[in-house]
């Protein structure tokens, strides 16, 4: 018997970063997300032994899972049961494209498939939480908040909601970064001191984000959802030591899309912990916005994804342990 899973990645408008509660894996601050189509993280699971985690064919050290995993197990009534997971991504892995939150979406829904326990998203949400807080929020499809001190992500506008939305995802670097967010956010949080700025002006961000999303007005949306990648940035840039995530085609990518809104262009960037930037704009506009951010930033790779679903799980019947 195993359980499978499918989820997009969770891209943020409105940045998640410090916690709330570091035990229950709460935010300090309100975060309002897209999942993606097309990006994905596939998940299967199936009991053994002991516990295994493959991720795009490689073990993986258990320390990250080991407490999830048991989180899973005591929820879903499979206390005792070994969990042999494997996993895959078709975008780059922990490289700041939002895998862990796709990751952990899709581990929580294959374990509570193989459980056979009929969990509501709400559920799965939640469980999800405590292996990633950013894995909250692809349990659903389009548009989805996670407001600050909650257990789960709420759906706020479905897949279809704004078939006009496209990322542009433009790759800087494949590999895994350095400093992953859970150590970044709590260096930000112990040592700069415009974390508690930071923590105090994101419910504001959030809530007239979330009006300008309701009225799918780009001119409102991409300087609230600037204001929040700069401002999550600026706590991470006064960090002791410092982060700092950006490589210089990150920073010539900000600086072209600045001239490009100037030449008429409609589009908003946004980055995360990673040197990659993803950036916000109408469909029609996606084809010309990746031809001139490729002559003018030459050598990366470039990804379109629309507004996507949220998690799909299915259980298939086998031969069992
Ligand atoms: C976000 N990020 O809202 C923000 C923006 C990165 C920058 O959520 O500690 O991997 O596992 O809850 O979810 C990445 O943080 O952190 C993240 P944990 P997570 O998408």
């Amino acid at each position: 018997m195993k359980g499978h899973a499918i989820a997009g990645p969770s891209l943020a408008l409105i940045k998640y970063w410090g916690k709330k509660n570091a035990i229950e894996n709460t935010p300090a601050t309100g975060s309002l997300a897209v999942t993606l189509a097309g990006l994905e993280s596939r998940t299967e699971v199936s009991f053994d032994d002991r516990d295994s985690v493959v991720v795009n064919t490689e073990e993986q050290p258990l320390g990250r899972f080991t407490a999830f995993l048991d989180g899973l197990r005591g929820d879903l009534g499979l206390v005792g049961r070994g969990l042999a997971v494997v996993s895959s991504n078709n975008f780059p892995t922990a490289a700041g494209l939002a895998s862990s939150s796709s990751g952990f979406a899709a581990l929580a829904g294959a374990v509570a498939a193989l459980s056979g326990v009929e969990a509501t998203p709400e559920r799965l949400s939640a469980l999800a939480r405590i292996g990633s807080g950013s894995a909250t929020r692809p349990v659903f499809g389009g548009f989805t908040v996670f407001d600050a001190g909650a257990l789960a992500a709420r759906p706020e506008h479905d897949q279809r909601y704004w078939p006009d939305f496209r990322v542009v995802l433009c790759v800087v670097r494949e590999g895994a970064k350095a400093t992953p967010s859970r150590a970044g956010m709590e260096s930000s949080r112990q040592t700069s001191p415009y974390y508690q700025p930071w923590v105090d002006t994101s419910p504001a961000l959030l809530a007239d984000a979330r009006v300008a999303l309701a009225d799918r007005n780009w001119g409102r949306l991409g300087p609230l959802v600037r204001q929040s990648y700069l401002s999550m940035f600026g706590t991470m840039f006064s960090a002791e030591p410092p982060l700092i995530y950006w490589q210089p085609e990150s920073l010539a990518l900000i600086q072209t899309l600045q001239v490009l809104r100037r030449e008429g262009f409609t589009a908003w960037e946004t980055m995360d912990a990673g040197p990659q930037v993803k950036v916000f704009c109408p469909a029609d506009q996606s084809g010309a916005l990746v031809a001139e951010l490729d002559r003018r930033v030459p050598g990366l790779r470039f990804l379109t994804a629309a507004p996507g679903p949220g998690l799909r799980t299915w259980r298939t019947e086998g031969v069992s342990p």
